[in-house]
């Protein structure tokens, strides 16, 4: 593979733009190397500067679950581009997905639609803190809601004290009502809810985190979560900006049998374009201005492009009972591919799956939360990237992401992709 232009064109834009992208992650900073410039992309390939092309795993880190240039949202967009792209004033198209939305999630009565994930799960936190006037939130390691404040915090010094800021910027005021927790791990919330009784708003969790690699839930952790909330009178918050729409049409709650008080969504409900949104209860919900007081607000919200786009996605996913079983058993093949590339190796590997995400990481340790998810053999996984990457595949620049598959993936793609492992793993 060449990277000429691409290097080029990464070079201009370090001249222009912090570190020559606009969200951190593109930059391979953690895998190493000159990212890759797209120029365009159909189905489940990339096209590259260089003239290269690509079987794509991460679908735009999640939204392009039935590939890229989707034709109905294509179509969708192109249409609604031609009566003016956003008004500031009410349109009937967003009661048309908000509907749907909300047809598809169970549990929810309510949503109210923003620009992105991270608007959603800070509007989420403030939303839970005003309905229960309680300041304190609790999130886990390693689990990722955006680059609010509230949330970019680490683990404090000792096991299980509130969190100190992890980037310069969030000040010590804010990081004192963030607790944290490790994933899977129910005593230590239970810790906190009897350190701080009657002072926290929420949980908020990713039903299956996707940002340390992909980690199911433990049998009994969120039914346990569940039940500390409703001893406790606070609210649990599902973080379904990756789980909503893709592992199922109602996401986790509809998976894995949970019922969260608030779930927040964005990538796949915006079909590509900027779209975030939470949903909850109307008991909920009336606490949100303009009915009640807590301020939340937006110029684009609910932009009548982006709500064309995401409504042509979410139509196309909630007319297709199969698109979910599709997903299931091309990510179920790679899993296959991969253990039997693998097997026999002196290679110690883990496969973390749930529906269509999926991550690879070389340890021997069981990765359950963020700790033994660090324990990673980042190396071997740099080489693995850079390896698969000039065979072709493109997986996501990180060992701590899950992998995103897309309903256009062909099981040709899925054979080329491991036998493209095949060729790599003699090198891991
Ligand atoms: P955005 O603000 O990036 O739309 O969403 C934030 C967010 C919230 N919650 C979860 C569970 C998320 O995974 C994300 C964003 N995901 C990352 C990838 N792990 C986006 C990629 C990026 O940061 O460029």
């Amino acid at each position: 593979m060449r990277y000429q232009r691409s290097s080029e064109l990464f070079k201009a834009a370090q001249e222009v733009i912090p570190g020559g992208v606009n969200s951190p992650v593109r930059a391979f900073k953690s895998v190493g190397g000159t990212p890759i410039f797209v120029e365009k992309a159909k189905g489940a390939y990339l096209y590259d500067a260089d003239g290269n092309s690509f079987i794509d795993y991460i679908a735009s880190w999640g939204p392009m679950i039935l590939g890229h240039a989707f034709a109905p949202v294509i179509e969708a967009v192109k249409s609604r581009a031609e009566l003016g792209t956003s008004f500031g004033m009410p349109t009937a198209l967003e009661t048309e997905i908000a509907t749907l939305a909300l047809d598809m999630v169970p549990n929810m009565e309510k949503i109210r639609f923003v620009n992105s994930g991270t608007e959603a799960c800070m509007s989420a936190i403030r939303l839970a803190r005003g309905a229960t006037k309680r300041e304190k939130i609790i999130k886990f390691k390693g689990c990722y809601h955006g680059h609010s404040d509230a949330f970019l915090i680490q683990a404090g010094s000792g096991a299980m004290t509130f969190g100190s800021p992890s980037s310069p910027g969030v000040t010590a005021g804010t990081a004192k009502d963030t607790l944290l927790a490790a994933y899977n791990k129910l005593e230590e919330v239970k810790a906190l809810f009897h350190e701080y009784p009657d002072e926290i708003a929420a949980i908020i969790i990713e039903p299956v985190a996707g940002n340390m690699g992909c980690i199911p839930p433990a049998e009994g952790f969120l039914e346990g979560l569940r039940s500390l909330c409703d001893q406790h009178q606070s609210l649990l918050i599902f973080d379904e900006v990756m789980t909503g729409f893709r592992l199922a049409k109602g996401g986790a709650q509809e998976l894995l049998g949970i019922r969260a008080d608030i779930v927040t969504f964005g990538k796949v409900i915006g079909g590509g374009l900027p779209v975030g949104a939470f949903a909850a209860k109307r008991s909920i919900m009336k606490h949100l201005a303009p009915e009640g007081p807590v301020y939340q607000a937006g110029t684009l919200s609910g932009n009548p492009l982006a709500m064309a786009a995401g409504l042509a996605m979410l139509q196309a996913l909630n007319g297709d009972q199969k698109i979910y079983d599709r997903l299931e058993a091309k990510t179920e093949r790679i899993e296959i591919g991969f253990r039997e590339v693998l097997e026999g190796r002196d290679i110690p590997f883990q496969i973390n799956r749930l529906g269509s995400m999926i991550s690879l990481h070389f340890t021997e340790h069981a990765v359950v939360d963020f700790e033994t998810a660090a324990f990673g053999n980042n190396p071997r996984f740099n080489s693995y990237f850079h390896g698969m990457l000039n065979e072709g595949i493109y997986l996501p620049p990180s060992a701590f992401e899950s992998y995103f598959l897309n309903d256009a993936l062909s099981y040709e793609d899925i054979d080329k992709t491991i036998g493209a492992f095949e060729k790599v793993a003699a090198n891991l």
